[in-house]
C-alpha cells in the first residue's frame, strides 16, 4: 500500500505527465502549420511518449493500491516566435519536469518507500535523455540559425524518428 502523501504527488506527476503530452502536440500542431513536417513528427513521438510516462505511473499507483485521481489538465501555448523558441521552451519545459521528478525522488525517500524509490530511478534516466536530446537539438538549430538548407536537412532528419513503446 502506498502512503496518501506519495500517492498525492504521484497523482500530480501524472497530470504533469499528460500536461507535458498536451504540450507536446501542441508543438507538433504548430510546427505542421509552419511546414516543418519532421519537426512535427518528433513532437508526435514526443507525445506519445508523455502519455506513455502518464500511463507507467497510472499502472503503478494501481498496482500499489492506490487511487488515481485524474486533474484538469492545464491549456498549453499555441503560438511560438520560431523553431528555436519551441525548442528553447521543449528544454525549459523538461528542466522543470527533471526538478518535479527529483522532489518525487525525495518524497519516496523521506516515506522510506523502496518500490517508489526504484521506479522513479526510471524516469531519472529519461530526464537525462530526454535534455540531452533536446539541448542537442537545439544547439544545431542555433547553429544554422533555425532555417534555409540546413533547417531542411533537419526537418527531414527529424521526419524518422519513430515511437518505441516503454510499458
Ligand atoms: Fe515525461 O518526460 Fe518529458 O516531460
Amino acid at each position: 500500500m502506498i502512503s496518501n502523501i506519495l500517492e498525492k504527488e504521484l497523482n500530480k506527476q501524472l497530470n504533469a505527465e499528460l500536461y507535458s503530452a498536451y504540450l507536446y502536440l501542441s508543438m507538433a500542431a504548430y510546427l505542421a502549420q509552419s511546414n516543418l513536417n519532421g519537426f512535427s513528427n518528433w513532437m508526435s513521438i514526443q507525445f506519445q511518449e508523455e502519455q506513455a510516462h502518464a500511463m507507467k505511473l497510472f499502472k503503478y499507483i494501481l498496482a500499489r493500491g492506490g487511487k488515481v485521481s485524474l486533474e484538469k489538465i492545464e491549456k498549453p501555448k499555441h503560438e511560438w516566435k520560431d523553431i528555436i523558441d519551441v525548442f528553447e521552451h521543449v528544454h525549459k519545459h523538461e528542466r522543470g519536469i527533471t526538478s518535479l521528478i527529483n522532489g518525487l525522488v525525495d518524497t519516496a525517500i523521506n516515506e522510506k518507500d523502496h518500490a517508489t524509490v526504484t521506479l522513479l530511478q526510471w524516469y531519472v534516466t529519461e530526464q537525462v535523455e530526454e535534455e540531452a536530446n533536446v539541448a542537442d537539438l537545439l544547439t544545431q538549430l542555433k547553429l544554422i540559425d533555425g532555417k534555409g538548407a540546413g533547417l531542411f536537412m533537419l526537418d527531414r532528419e527529424a521526419k524518422q524518428r519513430v515511437f518505441t513503446s516503454i510499458v
